[in-house]
């Protein structure tokens, strides 16, 4: 182990106040609810758990101390502190009894079917705590959807006699944790399904959940990468930097590392389809400033490129949902495009059309990661530019800041975060609550005011298609383009784009002032 790994293991994440003494702890019920959307169909598909209402952490006595036996799984795509909601819910299940077991599935939701698993210890969980990656037990995007995957699910859950399980996920994964705790009760099975609010998307977020785990990390490791270049580009003054920065659809990422770096130009994917801006209007716009910066002899520049933009693009979205449409179907291919589509799928680079052709992920999503949509950008750039017979220097230097912000070590904000999340699923657990998701409120105060409750997972969904089909999701959080954030950037960018006022924001911090170890994410403050 480094040094740091070392130390970090000793840092003890701080507990809000309400989570000091867990036998003194109940939750009081706020009322029942219903789906953001669909609500009758929502209703018809979760009779069981539809309607269950929002649950707040107060002073009480709790359930019984009695030995609890309880599953893990991590779902879908690596977040800064997944190992410390599992430390989280370890410690508060030994302390509520200290015979308590801790199963965790390997290898994400395929480990629930098949039954992999491992029992986890104190000793095994001691080289984890606040560390980063999934590595304890790995992670996976197997969706359980089949009658087949279901039935193999609750076998496992009987044969270890769970009184929990705990998924930590997306909204896709919370999604599945919702259908698992219908299906459960459905058939007489005591596990209680919860779910964690992960990703460093930022997407799953609502009233409730002020962000989901893993995103103060990756924005703060992206944000230093991003000032580095920023000043690496003001030192030679020769390169024009495309960063596309991972997120998926929605661009929090994106947004929230502008305020951080503040480069020259920024593309919000919301706001373009808002504006309904064509790919040649979004590259003239850029031009516009390149060729002005050029003409002060500024060769140079920053640009932020949400992953997710080319979904809000108006033709491209089109061209997106026919293909993910035509690809569901059997032996499905291209041939079925739209005129208009077919006409945008010849206008793009061959490596263009090859990456939206890939496979779907599980959820039959296209996996927007591996689209290079600042390639796409920068060559339209490029090829307007000499249109315009433009006299400055453009050399575009592309970058994509994705995978290395999401398994390093956590923040401080992110160990906190998730260690209380660990906590609280326990208790939920205990409490005997199931399809509901763990949820820590008051993220802007100081840790001990912290407070906690529970969110019925039905009352996040709406039905929504996918792969070809109508199913019940939780709706996903894009920018508010009438939130403070937005208006925040909107109000300044303008002064970016010409002068240089990047901001260098350095490494993570873990130790010293808080003012730069304890930070929360500029979207939130
Ligand atoms: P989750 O939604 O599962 O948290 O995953 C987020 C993410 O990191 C996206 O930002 C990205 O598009 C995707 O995962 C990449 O997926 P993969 O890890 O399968 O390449």
């Amino acid at each position: 182990m480094t040094p740091l790994q070392k130390k970090r293991l000793s840092y003890i994440p701080k507990k809000p106040t309400i989570l000091a003494d867990l036998n003194a702890i109940t939750f009081a019920e706020k009322g029942a609810t219903e789906a953001i959307g669909d609500k009758g169909e929502i209703q018809k598909r979760f009779p069981q758990t539809y309607g269950r209402p929002l649950i707040k952490m107060t002073h009480g006595k709790g359930g019984a101390s009695k030995p609890l036996k309880v599953g893990v799984v991590l779902s879908g795509g690596q977040a800064a502190g997944g190992h410390n909601v599992i430390t989280g819910l370890f410690d508060a299940l030994k302390k509520i009894h200290p015979e308590s077991h801790l199963f965790g599935f390997l290898g994400g939701p395929s480990g629930i079917v098949d039954g992999k698993y491992r029992d986890l210890s104190e000793d095994e969980l001691a080289n984890y705590r606040n560390q980063g990656g999934f590595d304890l037990i790995g992670s996976g995007r197997t969706k359980i959807e089949s009658e087949e995957q279901f039935a193999k699910s609750l076998e496992v859950a009987k044969a270890l006699e769970l009184n929990g399980l705990v998924v930590i996920g997306g909204d896709d994964s919370n999604t599945n944790a919702a259908l698992l705790a219908e299906y459960f009760i459905d058939k007489g099975c005591k596990t209680r399904v919860i779910g964690v609010p992960k990703t460093i998307d930022g997407d799953l977020q609502n009233e409730h959940v002020a962000i989901s785990f893993g995103f103060d990390t990756a924005c703060k490791t992206y944000s230093e990468m991003i000032g580095n270049i920023a000043r690496d580009a003001l030192s030679a003054k020769k390169y024009t930097h495309f960063i596309k920065l991972m997120g998926r659809s929605a661009s929090h990422i994106a947004l929230e590392c502008a305020l951080q770096t503040q480069p020259n130009y920024v593309l919000i994917g919301e706001e373009v389809e808002a504006k309904n801006q064509t790919l040649q209007a979004i590259a003239q716009d850029l031009i516009d400033v390149i060729e002005r910066r050029g003409k002060e002899g500024k060769n140079y520049g920053v640009i932020l490129i949400p992953e997710g933009l080319i979904e809000f693009i108006p033709e491209m979205k089109t061209l997106i949902q026919e293909l993910n449409m035509l690809l569901a179907q059997e032996g499905g291919s291209i041939e079925g495009l739209s005129a208009p589509s077919k006409k945008t799928f010849d206008y793009l680079p061959k490596e263009i059309q090859d990456q939206l052709l890939l496979d779907r992920d599980p959820h039959g999503n296209v996996q927007v990661s591996h689209i290079q949509t600042e390639m796409l950008l920068s060559h339209v750039v490029k090829a307007e530019l000499k249109k315009r017979n433009f006299q400055g220097k453009f050399n575009a230097i592309h970058h994509f800041f994705g995978y290395e912000g999401r398994s390093c070590f956590p923040s401080n904000f992110d160990a906190t975060y998730c260690y209380s999340l660990g906590i609280v699923s326990a208790l939920l657990i205990r409490e005997g609550f199931t399809g509901y998701m763990s949820c820590v409120t008051n993220l802007r105060e100081p840790v001990e005011a912290w407070g906690v409750i529970g969110i019925p997972i039905t009352s996040l969904m709406n039905m929504e298609v996918r792969k070809g089909k109508e199913k019940p999701v939780i709706q996903k959080a894009l920018v508010d383009l009438k939130g403070q954030a937005f208006k925040r950037f909107a109000r300044d960018r303008d002064k970016w784009k010409l002068q240089d006022h990047y901001q260098f924001p350095g490494p993570i911090q873990f130790e010293g002032d808080p003012s730069y170890t304890d930070q929360i994410p500029k979207i939130l403050s």
